[in-house]
């Protein structure tokens, strides 16, 4: 089966635990399984990582870029406003990415306004909640299969 990686950034390991007026209830395996589900239906793997390292999330881009990988979901957490190491990875990965936030980070302060994953993502979902990430995996079958009918 191909996989799909989906990717978290730092403090992500602290959902459901703290903050939950912003980030919700839902813990990351509460996320996990949500993806796990969602991708099961597309016949498809999750490869599914949290990390509060830079390094670390570049190390499974470039895992991602060398496997039989139709895509990146990413939710790099606050690297998404400073990280141009991901945005390099990302680039250099040539797979199609979704950048995914839990919260509307457009209706947040003005320093979460700018993404440096957005540039080099296909698709963006902000302020839908845990849903974002299901609702990313299934925009990545789409995104897949667009692309399968240009080939030919
Ligand atoms: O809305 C999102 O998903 C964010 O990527 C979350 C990041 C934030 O820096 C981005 O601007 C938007 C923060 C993740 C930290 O998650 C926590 C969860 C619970 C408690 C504390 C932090």
């Amino acid at each position: 089966m191909a996989n799909v990686y989906v990717l978290n950034g730092p403090n992500l390991d602290l959902l459901g635990t703290r903050e939950p007026e912003t980030y919700g209830h839902a813990t990351l395996k509460d996320v996990e399984a949500l993806c796990r589900a969602t991708a099961s239906r597309h016949e498809l793997e999750v490869q599914f990582r949290q990390s509060n390292h830079e390094g670390e999330l570049i190390e499974w881009i470039h895992e991602a870029a060398a496997g039989d990988t139709v895509g990146i979901v990413i939710n790099a957490g606050a690297y998404t406003h400073s990280s141009i190491a991901i945005h390099d990875a990302l680039r250099a990965a040539m797979l199609p990415v979704v950048e995914v936030h839990i919260t509307n980070i457009f209706a947040r302060e003005s320093f979460r306004h700018h993404s440096y994953i957005a540039p080099v993502a296909s698709a963006c979902l902000c302020g839908f909640g845990i849903e974002g990430y299901a609702l990313a995996i299934t925009g990545l079958v789409s995104i897949n299969e667009s692309l399968a009918a240009q080939r030919g």
